[in-house]
């Protein structure tokens, strides 16, 4: 056990502060570190000491890895908390702040490795019983042995990369006419983007939904699941919308999946938070796809309808605490629903849309969390990630969280840049989300830029805005029957007013 008295926070944005507040709770002293463009970022204002790693690239500042662990040891820090994306899953880079001495506030190399590879993953969870996809537990290396297996799964059937994730290097095969020619490209594919050319080959499952479970373990061998959540809503492997729990997890089916994710955990020595994905077919079946062995940017779900702190876990953990708290001990309190507000433009194609946040006021009020780390007046950098915030709601059911979550849209004010809050609204409101039965599809099943409510173009904003100042200079139009205050209240208190 060594407590963690200085933590640095390899990250920038939302995840860097939501972790340093975390860390202050805890009594723990925080170093941001951050790149050029980050220079006036609240995580660097927030943290009690800052350092700047260089210039705006990622490869230049937040994945100088070895840079990190010097500026940890030259400030005194103890360990290194790296959230998610850019170091979070480099087995290198953890394995390099243990050789200097430091915590890495995650789990073992050796976790990292063995799950960054699919194929290694579904070898080490073999012995355990958890429901994989029918395929090969082995790298294609015989093509004509590949296409009688293909054939007794039967087609279509998917191609992946073992050193893929989150989508990349995927092939859909419908026939055999097809085979060698798709797995000679996702080979060359492989090697080219990950230097491994070793690809599998799974059924493929149509139209599955995207669950994933939420797990922790400590280093004594104590592991818990903090349920599911369903994140079937997304944008190509862009997640969009995420709740927890899931509108179609019964308490049956949560018990099976909870327990076959620790199953997971166990097969390779998981300690530290991870997420266990799993695809879920029309039929409810559930299959183990992977596993991420960061703290996910949808964890606030999860936290909400836990009550648990995920953060303060994982330091406590990295400490070599024991968990404070057994399975029979977690709850699922209320339903939680999350929007990732993305700048991108929904009506061009999601194109990214960066520059300044000339407005930006979050939502309030109960049951609503705001994860964001840029202010008013703030520039969006163009070498990152163009999520700005995340929007989370918590509620007693599924309907009064969906309620909290449009009212909070519709009370978020973003002006100067082009958002996926209306999108997100969208969505929320759509029938195949507010009945439960939605799977990844979703998006490209009903979603088209023309069903959002038409805006004005900046010359028409420009011209009504002139009009607008015209008509009310008259003094005769405050009486008009015209007039905002005489129009379709959605209080009553205004009525008093005159
Ligand atoms: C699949 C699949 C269908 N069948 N595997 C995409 C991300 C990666 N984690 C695994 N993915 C998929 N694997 C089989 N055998 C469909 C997907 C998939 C998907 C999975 C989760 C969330 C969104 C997705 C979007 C498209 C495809």
């Amino acid at each position: 056990m060594s407590k963690i008295k200085k933590l640095l926070v390899a990250n920038r944005g939302e995840i860097a502060l939501r972790i340093m507040r975390t860390a202050r709770e805890m009594g723990i002293a925080t170093v941001a570190v951050y790149s050029e463009a980050d220079r006036l970022s609240p995580h660097v204002k927030f943290a009690d000491e800052a350092v700047c790693l260089g210039p705006p690239p990622s490869k230049e500042s937040y994945l100088l890895g070895e840079k990190i662990v010097n500026v940890c040891k030259e400030l005194g820090a103890d360990a290194i908390h790296p959230g998610y994306g850019f170091l979070s899953e480099n087995a290198d880079f953890a394995r390099k702040v243990g050789e200097a001495g430091l915590i890495f506030v995650g789990p073992s190399p050796q976790s990292i490795e063995v799950m960054g590879s699919k194929l290694a993953a579904k070898q080490a969870v073999a012995a355990y019983d958890i429901p994989l996809v029918p395929g090969t537990e082995e790298a294609i290396s015989d093509i004509t042995v590949a296409k009688a297996r293909a054939e007794e799964i039967g087609y279509p059937i998917l191609i992946k990369a073992s050193a893929g994730g989150g989508g990349k290097g995927m092939r859909i095969v419908d026939s055999e006419a097809d085979f060698e020619e798709q797995m000679n490209r996702a080979v060359s594919e492989a090697q080219s983007a990950f230097g491994d050319g070793a690809v599998f080959i799974e059924k493929y499952i149509g139209s599955p939904r995207h669950i994933e479970i939420q797990v922790l373990g400590d280093q004594h061998g104590n592991t818990v699941y903090l349920f599911e959540r369903e994140c079937s809503i997304q944008r190509r492997h862009q997640k969009v919308i995420e709740e927890a729990p899931s509108a179609v997890v019964s308490p049956e089916m949560r018990k099976a999946m909870g327990e076959a994710a620790v199953g997971v955990a166990k097969a390779c020595n998981y300690y530290g938070a991870g997420t266990v994905e799993f695809i879920v077919d029309e039929q409810l079946n559930f299959y183990f796809l992977e596993m991420n062995t960061r703290l996910q940017v949808e964890h606030p779900v999860t936290e909400m309808i836990t009550g648990k702190d995920l953060v303060r876990e994982q330091i406590l953990v990295a400490e070599g605490n024991r968990l404070s708290f057994a399975q029979e001990d977690l709850k699922i309190n209320g339903h939680s629903v999350e929007i990732r507000v993305y700048a991108e433009d929904p009506k061009n194609g999601f194109l990214p849309d960066i520059g300044k946040l000339v407005t930006y006021r979050r939502p309030q009020g109960p049951g609503v969390r705001v994860d964001d780390g840029f202010e008013e007046g703030m520039d969006i950098p163009i070498y990152y990630d163009p999520m700005i915030a995340k929007l989370i709601t918590h509620g007693e059911n599924r309907q009064d969280a969906i309620d909290r979550m449009i009212r909070a849209i519709n009370d978020y004010r973003i002006t100067g840049i082009q958002t996926t809050l209306d999108f997100c609204r969208f969505a929320l409101q759509h029938p195949a989300f507010v009945s439960g039965d939605f799977n990844t599809k979703f998006v490209e099943l009903h979603f088209s830029p023309e069903k959002l409510e038409p805006v004005f173009t900046q010359e028409e904003q420009e011209l009504l805005a002139a009009l607008a100042v015209e008509f009310f200079q008259k003094e005769e139009n405050l009486l008009s029957p015209t007039h905002p205050l005489h129009a379709k209240p959605s209080t009553n208190w205004k009525n008093r007013l005159i």
